[in-house]
């Protein structure tokens, strides 16, 4: 039949013929789109007991619309990093029932139960004591296990091969570790902090450090990464009393260098204080950055032992740390600039009453981490810069 675009009302039908829905006149679905890029509906029985999620990609940013086409082929990335996931780390991401790759579909669990950990935020909440160490963890795992360290070198060699993914790179390449010190007509900002988007644009020193950042994303191909790892890709909530943490997605997957996941989720978490910080509601969010890397660290050395290759000695493994920590400092700068004044803005500042002091703070600090991450080297030296500023 082909690629068909799925509307609400085929939902019922495409379940159905997909064999995932016995009854489809028993069905309510909704549409319940939010990234940039794709369209996400959730089905449900009238009784609740059958309950479903379908994320298909369109032929272009669904933000955008046609003007900007791109391959719904991102799809199969993502089904790829949940299955790769799945082995490692199966906890931690939604359990997915099928993909149909004629039609770029994913079923999935439905996670409507549980809360986007940006909502949650913006809403005021705090992170708890679970929620950074489990994306530490999750970033260890999923790292480690596609690294050199966790697979055989022709194994590696073919994951490497399989999860090539030029689109969806070359946005990150563009809208996070080049737009935004350029002119281009994705940019955008609000009107005050014109004086430091001119700025970062003849910063020469900065764009050279951006620009290291930016081969190393195109040249180092450490392992399977998420790729998109903001807090908008997690969801949080308990169920049967426990805490639960899952990490969802993973279209911008590929092998990159481990620090571009980490530091994606540090701009955030930092971003998130930013806006608790203009709203006098501070609360955990100096810890998660620190919380998140331990765990990561812990995780990483943990798994160690196993590794595949023991070439690679304890002293390498430091070296390799320190290098992933690096890394990951400078992509929290570049994620926190982009996202104020490159293509795609973040609500924890764009809905505060007055997004300008928090933006301006958040630009700073973004630029801070570039340029020192060499000389920052725990999350004290980055705590240093955000009360510093
Ligand atoms: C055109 S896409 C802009 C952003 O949305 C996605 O969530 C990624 O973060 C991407 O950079
Ligand atoms: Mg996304």
């Amino acid at each position: 039949m082909g690629y068909r675009i799925l509307e609400p009302a085929d939902v019922a039908a495409y379940l159905n013929e997909r064999g995932h829905w016995p009854d489809p006149s028993d069905i309510t679905v909704r549409e319940v789109s939010d990234g940039n890029m794709n369209r996400v509906f959730l089905a449900r029985s009238a009784d609740g007991t059958r309950r479903l999620a379908v994320k298909q990609a369109l032929p272009w940013v669904r933000v955008a619309g046609p003007s900007w086409p791109m391959s719904p082929e991102r799809a199969d990335a993502e089904a790829r990093a949940y299955e790769q996931v799945a082995k490692v780390a199966p906890d931690k991401i939604p359990a997915i029932l099928g993909y149909d790759p004629e039609n770029y579909a994913l079923v999935m669990e439905d996670m409507s139960d549980l809360e986007v950990l940006r909502t949650l935020l913006n809403d005021g909440a705090s992170y708890g004591p679970h929620t950074s160490t489990r994306i530490g963890e999750f970033v260890a795992q999923l790292t480690f296990a596609t690294s050199d360290f966790g697979m055989e070198s022709a194994a590696r060699k073919a994951l490497l091969a399989a999860s090539v993914s030029p689109e969806l790179c070359k946005i990150t390449e563009d809208v996070v570790l080049a737009e935004p010190y350029i002119e281009h007509e994705h940019n955008h900002w609000h009107a005050d902090l014109t004086d430091l988007a001119t700025e970062f644009r003849a910063d020469t020193r900065l764009r050279t450090e951006v620009a290291d950042l930016r081969h190393t994303f195109m040249s180092s191909a450490q392992a399977l990464l998420h790729g998109d790892l903001h807090t908008g890709s997690v969801m949080v909530g308990e169920r049967e009393g426990a805490p639960v943490v899952r990490v969802f997605d993973p279209e911008f997957s590929f092998v990159g260098p481990i620090g571009y996941d980490l530091g994606l989720y540090w701009a955030n978490v930092l971003v998130s204080e930013e806006r608790a910080r203009a709203l006098g509601l501070l609360s955990d969010h100096a810890d998660q950055l620190a919380l998140s890397w331990t765990a990561f660290e812990t995780e990483f050395r943990r798994l160690w032992p196993t590794r595949t290759d023991t070439f690679f000695d304890d002293a390498y493994l430091d070296r390799f740390l320190h290098r992933v920590w690096t890394d990951s400092v400078g992509y929290a700068g570049t994620e926190i600039i982009r996202r104020v004044i490159g293509f795609a803005h973040l609500t924890d500042l764009t809905t505060l009453p007055d997004p300008v002091p928090a933006s301006r703070r958040a630009l700073k600090i973004g630029r801070e981490l570039i340029l020192r991450r060499e000389k920052l080297t725990n999350p004290s030296d980055v705590r240093a810069v955000v009360v510093g500023l």
